[in-house]
């Protein structure tokens, strides 16, 4: 079954067989006080609207059977996998590593490493360890894709202008053919999520097209 999305900057094409949804970094660190993004002095009740869209996007896909990806931004407990560079950044006490309401902070198996429970993976849906921005930095995400033959990627989760549009970026320079759910993603700065967005989708597409997910859900009813 072919799906016609209306998008910008124009209609976005592509088939439950080799469409993946890729999920970014809905994580309590995020999502929830206590975590890394207030550690570094955003407002992260800015994100909650994003929770609910997200909710009805992986209920659609899976409902159409899309190949489904969850990514997780973290680092092993021995700061391994963390460049000095980034372990510098934030205010003393409130680094990645260091000790927080929500357990240690963007580390992997710490509370706030976890997904909102709301979007909680199914068994056999993908969830990939990413210790940078882009998903497909340092992980297996490409050879996940080229596997399960997915050549489409609807793409929704925090931050929009971060993690979402490093993400596209390097799926953009792989080949894979991108539809970003503006809706679905958050930032903690409205003005960044919308510039963001239109840096996709200017200049033909140069990443990628945009819609929101009435038109997803729309094309996918039809
Ligand atoms: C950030 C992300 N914002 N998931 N990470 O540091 O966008």
């Amino acid at each position: 079954m072919v799906w016609r999305v209306k998008a910008k900057p124009s209609t976005y094409q592509c088939d439950e067989q080799s469409t993946a949804l890729i999920m970014i970094d809905m994580q309590r660190d995020f999502l929830e006080p206590g975590g890394f993004g207030e550690a570094l002095g955003n407002d992260v009740s800015t994100l909650r609207p994003v929770i609910a869209v997200c909710k009805d996007l992986l209920e659609l896909a899976r409902e159409s059977n899309l190949t489904i990806v969850h990514t997780r931004e973290g680092h092993l407990p021995d700061l391994s996998d963390l460049p000095e560079t980034k372990r510098n950044r934030g205010e003393p006490g409130q680094k990645i590593g260091d000790l927080g309401p929500l357990g240690r902070i963007l580390i992997r198996g710490s509370s706030g490493h976890s997904l909102m429970p709301e979007l909680a993976p199914e068994k056999h849906e993908y969830v990939i360890d990413k210790p940078g921005k882009g998903a497909f930095f340092a992980t297996d995400l490409h050879g996940i894709l080229e596997r399960e033959r997915v050549t489409s990627l609807i793409l929704a989760g925090v931050t929009t202008e971060v993690c979402v549009h490093s993400t596209v970026r390097e799926a953009n320079d792989r080949g894979y053919d991108c539809l970003v759910i503006g809706d679905a993603c958050g930032s903690y700065f409205p003005d960044f999520h919308s510039v963001a967005l239109k840096m996709i989708s200017a200049q033909g597409g140069i990443f990628g097209k945009v819609t929101n997910f009435l038109e997803f859900s729309r094309a996918v009813s039809e």
